[in-house]
């Protein structure tokens, strides 16, 4: 178990996104009183040169890796020239700098979509690179897939501390609500709450319904990437998930029924489905004593919340 004393010096590469905001959050909570952060326009992550000058001043001595470029399934297909580079620089940057400045422990942040379009359901960590990858994500997964083999390599080569976690879909505050680039979760509660607004009782759902789909709130990943920072220290990364899934279409019901009741659903079989189903084995995560806490209608009741507090004016 991995003693972080509270005047830690503890980086948070992503401090502004959708996990990087929860682990602040958390780290606040925990009474944490030195997190460092830099914006994207006072630190560039994909320039090696700017990375290394702000470790070389900053000393981070814990890192949390959750910077990167991320969307839907929309997003992926239609940008994934920014996908790759993006996360291939950001990872490869903070890794390397993490090693040159002696960070003491990292933990690297990837994502389901890492394993095979068709794995055996639930995907257990081994199921890395046993088969092709799904199309619409392949190339922010192999990006993805590099983070891991960069933190074992360190971890081989130089001895460095570093780890890995592969998050689950999540949703929750500060999340992107941008009907283009978002995921599901938030997607959904804005489209419900545009037709509320509306008076309209039609809601478009993209694709089947068919697809399933597990979700974790951010507030409970943030307390998984703490616990995980002090109780992981091998080189094969770990699972963070609910261990429960459902099909959209339950998921679309679930968010009709918290914003607008009356709505009808219909489905736009024009628009991709993606991965078939994507349910992680968390039984791993289990073993050392973590479980997620915020069951998924009450983390869309606070999402939703959140969205009507800060949604911009219509
Ligand atoms: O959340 P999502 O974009 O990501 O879509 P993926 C999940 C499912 O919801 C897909 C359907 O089957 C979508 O077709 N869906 C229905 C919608 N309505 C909507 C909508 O209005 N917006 C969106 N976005 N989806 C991403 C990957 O895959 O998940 C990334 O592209 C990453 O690489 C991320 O891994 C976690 O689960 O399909």
């Amino acid at each position: 178990m991995e003693y972080i004393p509270l005047d830690a010096r503890i980086y948070v590469a992503g401090h502004t996104g959708l996990v990087g905001s929860a682990i602040m959050r958390r780290l606040a909570r925990e009474g944490f009183s030195n997190p460092l952060a830099a914006t994207r326009e006072q630190l560039d992550l994909r320039d090696q040169a700017a990375v290394n000058y702000w470790f070389r001043a900053n000393r981070p001595e814990y890192v949390f890796l959750v910077a990167g470029t991320v969307g839907g399934i929309m997003a992926n297909s239609t940008r994934p020239a920014e996908f790759i580079y993006d996360n291939m620089m950001i990872h490869a940057t903070v890794v390397h700098a993490a090693h040159l400045f002696g960070v003491r422990k990292l933990l690297y942040l990837g994502s389901s979509c890492i394993y095979p379009r068709d794995c055996r359901q639930p995907m257990r960590e081994e199921a890395l690179l046993s088969s092709r990858l799904e199309p619409t994500n392949e190339p922010y997964a192999v990006a993805k897939i590099a983070g891991i083999k960069l933190c074992q390599a360190y971890r081989r080569q130089y001895g460095c501390n570093f780890i890995s976690a592969m998050p689950t879909n999540l949703y929750g505050p500060h999340d992107n609500f941008d009907l283009e680039s978002s995921h599901v979760v938030p997607a959904l509660i804005r489209k419900f709450d545009d037709a509320r607004a509306a008076g309209r009782e039609q809601v478009v759902i993209w694709g089947t319904g068919s697809p399933r789909r597990e979700f974790l709130h951010v507030d409970d990943l943030a307390d998984a990437c703490l616990f995980i920072m002090r109780a992981w220290e091998d080189e094969l990364h770990l699972n963070v998930g609910s261990g429960e899934d459902l099909t959209i279409r339950e998921l679309a019901e679930m968010v009709r029924d918290v914003v607008h009741p009356g709505a009808r659903l219909v489905f736009d079989a024009t628009k991709p489905d993606g991965t078939p189903r994507k349910l992680l084995d968390v039984s791993r995560l289990h073993a050392l004593g973590w479980r997620h806490s915020i069951a998924l209608r009450d983390g869309i009741e606070s999402s939703y919340r959140w969205y009507v507090e800060n949604r911009p004016d219509r």
